[in-house]
């Protein structure tokens, strides 16, 4: 796996944090290291909301817990971390739901296209009873799900021609992530999906493997896709949660002061990670639009269209997502809108 200047995940030599010249004998700490890997570079709002996670945590355990961040997919992609968090050989991860849906097929749920209308909606969801509920289901996995963070709404781009409805997609190859409901909804939507790790997706566009795929903004442009594609339509077919995962045999280990501490900064910094992510968002438009995109607005009724394109596939998928999910979060995104 070559893993970057590892050594982590275990304990190492005390650490004791100094604080002054007296002669008070404190138990020695025991260092606990967490490597914390994700997909995404380091200009990204997901690795700066990494660095707020690590910073918090440092502090509040004066020391006891290090954190070591690795971007850009250093210790793989998101499936491969998420497996090495369920051995125990990696700490922390944040991937797309859509990845966690591999382990848990419910978690697809937030797979279904156009199912927020907006990021309040999807806060008060991930936030409330289903979300919570969905979350806890990751200890069957030996993970630990310490909420959700902002991946966000999934925009169309591609190097072939500018979409504006449904007919433009046809043909076009586009890169899915690895998910079984992404797959078959741009089939309905009359493209030709092609599933891939995001670690393979930029040579993939480059050489022309695939002629488009789907991000949200934030990537799109700091990721730099804009120097191999040409168009961006805000199709925004699907707002893709992250979720901040730990290993659940770490976590175990740590005290109930230290799980209390990692929880809450989890939290926190999913906060700030997703106000960046938001406050940015008009701005990565518009860095893509001078960077040379075309940029197509999506008319109501032109989403409207795909929304009934891809209405079969929901009902398909109803089934091995689980009637009582798929039921439960709908009912959360009508609550959400009262
Ligand atoms: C994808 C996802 C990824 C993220 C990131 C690697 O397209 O949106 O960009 O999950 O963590 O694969």
């Amino acid at each position: 796996l070559g893993l970057v200047g590892c050594g982590g995940g275990g304990t190492a030599t005390p650490e004791t944090p100094q604080t002054g010249g007296d002669t008070t004998t404190e138990a020695p700490t025991e260092v606990k290291t967490m490597r914390a890997g994700i997909g995404l570079n380091d200009q990204h709002p997901q690795y700066k909301g990494l660095l707020k996670f690590k910073e918090l945590v440092e502090e509040q355990t004066n020391g006891a817990i290090v954190i070591e961040t690795y971007h850009s997919g250093q210790l793989g992609d998101d499936r491969t971390m998420t497996e090495a968090l369920q051995l125990g050989t990696q700490e922390i991860t944040v991937p797309s739901t859509a990845v966690i849906a591999n382990f848990l097929p419910e978690f697809s749920v937030f797979d279904i296209p156009f199912l927020f209308p907006n990021e309040q909606v999807a806060d008060a969801v991930l936030g409330g009873d289903v979300g919570e509920e969905l979350l806890s289901r990751l200890a069957t996995q030996n993970l630990v799900g310490l909420g959700y963070w902002e991946n966000g709404f999934r925009d169309l781009t591609n190097s072939v021609r500018p979409v504006a409805t449904a007919a433009d997609f046809k043909g076009l190859k586009i890169r899915t992530m690895e998910n079984q409901l992404h797959l078959e909804a741009f089939r309905a939507l009359g493209a030709n999906p092609t599933p891939m790790a995001f670690t393979e997706l930029f040579a993939a566009m480059q050489q022309g493997t695939v002629d488009g795929q789907e991000n949200p903004y934030a990537t799109i442009y700091l990721q730099k896709f804009f120097e191999v594609q040409d168009h961006v339509s805000n199709t925004h077919h699907i707002y893709s949660p992250w979720v901040f995962l730990v290993s659940k045999s770490f976590f175990d280990g740590l005290t109930p002061e230290q799980q209390e501490i990692v929880t809450n900064a989890a939290y926190e910094a999913g906060a700030f990670q997703r106000n960046m992510n938001r406050e940015a968002a008009a701005e990565y438009l518009a860095n893509l639009q001078a960077e040379g995109m075309t940029f197509t607005e999506i008319t109501p009724e032109a989403r409207q269209e795909m929304v009934d394109l891809v209405q079969p596939v929901i009902e398909r998928f109803a089934d091995q997502i689980g009637r009582e999910v798929v039921d439960a979060v709908y009912q959360a995104v009508a609550d959400a809108q009262q």
